[in-house]
């Protein structure tokens, strides 16, 4: 049997934080997860070094779900981003084990490929309007089916989502929380403006998604969804904060306008009743913050018996480890939606070496054993770590606020 000789977490910063776990065999089969949690890197680094290895070492790394079970009903103090993270990268290291291990590419163990690519959407922003479509034009270009749309909004000197440096997008822009003022009433009249003249640009043979990231309260995101309803977009992501799911069946009441939610979900629990009623249309939930592929395909399975789709957060704070192995379950999974794909920095790659390509505006993870995803330790080395949270917002009136 594969034991679990050793682990190791390695923490590197090429452009941004990554927090990777290594957990190597007897069989000299190593394997790695993503552990990255932005903004609280260093609490998963402390879980994984201080309450996780330990109790690995010795255990067969092909008992995926035994060590599942008793990292998270172990715990005691169940769930949680740093919990669940610091799971799913033990997870996601073993299913890559035993996958390499079999010879296999780790969609076969999980069913098979049930798709020929994995569709994904790019992220177009800018300042205006115009320069959003402007950036959008460029994605359609380059072979994009789907594209998200974020733009500045006039009176406020930033909002979430639009980028300094356009391809790349990182929100965790210094040590301390920098903070952003909003304000939902200049921001709902501008989406409907930027998808009226993205449908105008681009035309209908293309998704457009839109993010509106926790801002707005229940009856606005029913305002923000009807309003968009003539523009048809594929999906407005994260409408409202969902920590309390029934919220959304007023909003459901208002629009026929598909929604998304569960990037900063962690568990089946934080999703269950907007899955259970059909509040949402597509979960976004991701490997590496709730609970690995292991767990993950418990939500996709729920998701699939109530008419969800997967639709996986996929920003640049979530490592290629992250995106290879959700690319493996995005080529399986028989619900599938859409991937996101906010590309990493040329440096990212190189200490991130992986087998996933991109072709036409769609992802495929690759044929190699396991999740096709490896990371060069000696490169890792040469980017130490570097403080960085993410921001906070203000209302106008200086209130705190979503960000
Ligand atoms: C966003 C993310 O990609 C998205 O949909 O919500 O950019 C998010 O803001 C970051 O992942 C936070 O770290
Ligand atoms: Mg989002």
């Amino acid at each position: 049997m594969p034991k679990i000789t050793g682990a190791k977490v390695i923490v590197t910063c090429p452009g941004r934080n990554f927090v990777t776990l290594k957990i190597e065999t007897a069989d000299g089969v190593h394997g790695i997860g993503d552990a990255t949690l932005n903004g609280r890197e260093l609490s998963v680094v402390s879980y994984l070094n201080d309450h996780v290895i330990p109790c690995l070492i010795g255990r067969d790394a092909h008992q995926i779900e035994d060590i599942w079970q008793f990292l998270y009903r172990g715990a005691y103090w169940r769930r949680g981003p740093v919990t669940m993270s610091a799971i799913a990268a033990v997870d996601t290291a073993l299913w890559d084990i035993k996958a390499k291990i079999a010879g296999l590419p780790l969609y076969q163990l999980l069913g098979g490929a049930s798709r020929t690519g994995v569709m994904v959407y790019g992220h177009a922003n800018g300042s205006t309007v115009d320069e959003t479509i402007a950036e959008a034009l460029r994605y359609q270009a380059m072979g994009y089916k789907a594209i998200r749309l974020q733009s500045g909004v006039p009176g406020l000197p930033s909002t979430y989502g639009v980028s300094k440096d356009k391809l790349f997008y990182e929100p965790a822009d210094a040590a301390l929380p920098t903070e952003n003022v909003w304000s939902s009433a200049k921001y709902l009249p501008t989406v409907p403006k930027l998808f009226e003249a993205a449908r105008e640009a681009l035309g209908w043979d293309i998704h457009l998604l839109h993010d509106a990231h926790h801002r707005l309260t229940p009856i606005e995101a029913a305002r923000l969804g009807k309003d968009l309803e003539p523009y048809r977009p594929f999906w407005i992501e994260d409408v409202t904060p969902a920590e309390n799911q029934a919220s959304f069946r007023l909003i459901r009441q208002h629009t026929t306008t598909p929604l998304a939610v569960g990037e900063v979900f962690n568990s089946i629990w934080d999703a269950k009743q907007l899955i259970d009623e059909q509040l949402i249309d597509y979960i976004r939930t991701t490997i590496v913050h709730a609970g690995g592929i292991s767990h993950l395909r418990r939500i996709a399975h729920l998701a699939e018996i109530n008419n969800v789709r997967t639709g996986f957060h996929g920003a640049t704070d979530l490592s290629p480890a992250c995106m290879g192995a959700a690319l493996h379950f995005d080529l399986w999974v028989p619900n599938f939606g859409i991937q996101e794909y906010m590309r990493h920095t040329p440096e990212t790659d190189e200490v991130f070496p992986h087998a996933y390509t991109f072709a036409d505006g769609y992802l495929h993870p690759g044929e190699a054993p396991g999740h096709g995803v490896d990371i060069d330790e000696d490169l890792a080395a040469r980017y130490p770590y570097r403080p960085a949270s993410l921001p906070v917002n203000r209302l106008e009136d200086g209130s705190m606020y979503n960000w």
